[in-house]
């Protein structure tokens, strides 16, 4: 009889999760459990970056913020690029002039980093706790 089988999600979250790691040779973060989010609930986080002539501003910046906080990350460059944020492993296009965004929950404490893969710049770290 066909059993049903759940979906390969943990499957895919290792693999996504061991490609991170591969793709990527900056420090790690440490994914504890997640626990209860403890956000304020004063609306979301906004980080804005900038990356003009190769050069990032401000420049390694560290933006702390809560557990549960929702966040949206803005970041405009003069090229096209692809930027990811480590960790959470989301990634977005952005076109030259076009500011692009990520938007999360930072419901995993630790520290992340957020890099180009064009460009590889490292543009600033998410401290979650
Ligand atoms: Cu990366």
């Amino acid at each position: 009889m066909a059993r049903r089988r759940s979906r390969a999600i943990p499957l895919v979250a290792l693999a996504v999760g061991l490609f991170g790691v591969a793709a990527c040779s900056s420090a790690t973060s440490t994914p504890a459990a997640a626990a209860g989010a403890t956000g304020a609930g004063a609306g979301p986080v906004r980080i804005a970056v900038q990356i003009a002539h190769h050069k990032v501003s401000p420049a390694d910046a560290v933006h702390a913020v809560h557990l549960g906080d929702q966040v949206v990350l803005t970041v405009t460059s003069d090229a096209d690029d692809e930027v990811h944020l480590h960790g959470y492993d989301k990634e977005i296009e952005i076109a030259a002039g076009r500011p692009g965004t990520i938007d999360f929950t930072a419901n995993l404490p630790g520290i992340f980093e957020v890099e180009t893969h064009k460009s590889n710049l490292q543009l600033l770290q998410i401290e979650v706790k």
